[in-house]
């Protein structure tokens, strides 16, 4: 299950006023300062705005678009809206982000279906928000399948239609196909999941390697035998910000750094862990992009200590040239 438009539609809820008006959502909201677009609604998207698209390009794109500050916590709060009404259905449900879900509905004697018509239902009735469904044998054809009838979409695929609804998709449909892929792909003259498919699974061993190669070649058939992750641990808790302005004042640089160390030893505690590794990142004006950690001698939630390490890790650049970015990891997570 995916949302349709998710941070778009949350805004345009509870605004009818942007009702039928290209809305963009991404950063401060101003589309002339730096930041990129969360989410676009549908309309907004028949002008090629799309997400982690630049702001301004955006607005090139789309000067009468209605541009919105991101309201995460506005999001968050309907995301366990749905949540809640999705566990309802069976408890076995794997929380892939924000505005999507897998539900195990193996053991559910109903068909799969009808729930997730009633699903659908349920969802509107609490959140006034439509959803997209994709029910199959696997996550891998279930998520394929969510995005095949957007919006408002619900579709079924099952292993005969393997053939002909997913081959001739691109391969970048396919989870874990990114754009460097998609690239190697469109040298060998593979474009679609189908002509992947047809490739030996020599050839895909010695491009891919052993691992991502079986992959592919199990992927473009609609093989995928993974469970449900039902919970899992963060491995690290990060926060980052692109400056307004690229600059080479200490200062700024230092209070940034250290208000993203605050917010994610904040999300740290909150989240019941302690941390050993502090990773502070920095990219230039020139888009290089440089990482210095430190291991601590103990984990710890301690904000002065992990404090002292950001900085500790601040002191070993070279700050010769602007700066654009600064962030900062906290790694070697345990569970208190
Ligand atoms: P998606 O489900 O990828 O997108 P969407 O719900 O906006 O649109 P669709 O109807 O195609 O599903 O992502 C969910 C939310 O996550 C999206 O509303 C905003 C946020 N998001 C970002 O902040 N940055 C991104 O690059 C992407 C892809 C999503
Ligand atoms: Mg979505």
């Amino acid at each position: 299950m995916d949302m349709d438009a998710f941070f778009a539609s949350v805004e345009q809820q509870r605004r009818p006023e942007l009702n039928d008006k290209p809305v963009v959502i991404g950063g401060g909201g101003d589309p002339t300062r730096r930041g990129v677009v969360s989410t676009a609604n549908y309309q907004a998207r028949k002008f090629g705005i799309h997400s982690a698209m630049p702001l301004k390009t955006a607005y090139k794109l789309c000067p009468a678009a209605v541009f919105l500050p991101v309201d995460m916590a506005e999001y968050s709060r309907v995301s366990h809206i749905f949540k809640d009404v999705l566990r309802k259905f069976s408890p076995v449900m794997e929380d892939v982000g924000i505005d999507e879900a897998f539900l195990d509905l193996s053991d559910i004697d109903k068909a799969s279906e009808q729930i997730a018509q009633e699903i659908k239902e349920q969802i509107k009735e609490a959140t006034a928000l439509t959803c997209s469904i994709g029910i199959a044998p696997n996550k891998l054809l279930a998520k394929i399948a969510s995005d095949l009838q957007k919006p408002d979409g619900l579709t079924i695929i099952s292993e005969q239609d393997i053939e002909q609804r997913i081959w001739i998709l691109p391969v970048r449909k396919l989870w874990g196909v990114g754009p460097k892929t998609e690239a190697s792909l469109k040298e060998m003259g593979i474009g679609t999941i189908g002509e992947l498919a047809a490739l030996p699974i020599e050839t895909l061993l010695e491009n891919f390697g052993n691992s991502y190669g079986r992959y592919l070649y199990e992927a473009s058939r609609g093989i995928d035998d993974s469970p449900l992750v039902t919970h899992w641990e963060p491995k690290t808790i990060s926060r980052e910000t692109t400056f307004q302005v690229d600059t080479d004042h200490w200062q700024t640089i230092a209070k940034n750094l250290a208000d993203l160390t605050r917010e994610t030893v904040a999300e740290l505690r909150e989240r019941g862990y302690r941390c050993k590794n502090v990773t502070v990142k920095i990219r230039f004006d020139d888009f290089k992009t440089h990482t210095r950690a430190t291991t601590m001698e103990e984990t710890t939630d301690n904000l002065e200590k992990i404090r002292k390490a950001a900085f500790y890790c601040l002191g070993h650049f070279e700050l010769k040239k602007k700066v654009r970015l600064v962030g900062v990891r906290l790694g070697a997570l345990v569970k208190e």
